[in-house]
């Protein structure tokens, strides 16, 4: 099932670091659309729920060197 999950992320500081994010995000498997703002500190990020989780989704954020909030 398609689930929309938003996601806070500390340590975002420019587009630049909203860019890495977003691109992590994307080549989690499963994933099939983001929205990261930098304005509020999160991500909206749809996913096939079978496919990927919220943990992995957070662990790519973590990854990409950005610290998701719990
Ligand atoms: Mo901007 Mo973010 O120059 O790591 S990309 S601060």
């Amino acid at each position: 099932m398609q689930r929309t999950i938003t996601i806070g992320i500390d340590g975002m500081t420019c587009q630049g670091c909203v860019g890495s994010v977003q691109r992590a995000l994307e080549r989690v498997p499963g994933v099939l659309g983001t929205t990261v703002s930098l304005a509020s500190g999160e991500a909206e990020v749809s996913f096939e729920d079978s496919q990927t989780s919220r943990a992995a989704l957070a662990q790519a954020i973590s990854d990409a060197g950005f610290d998701p909030r719990p």
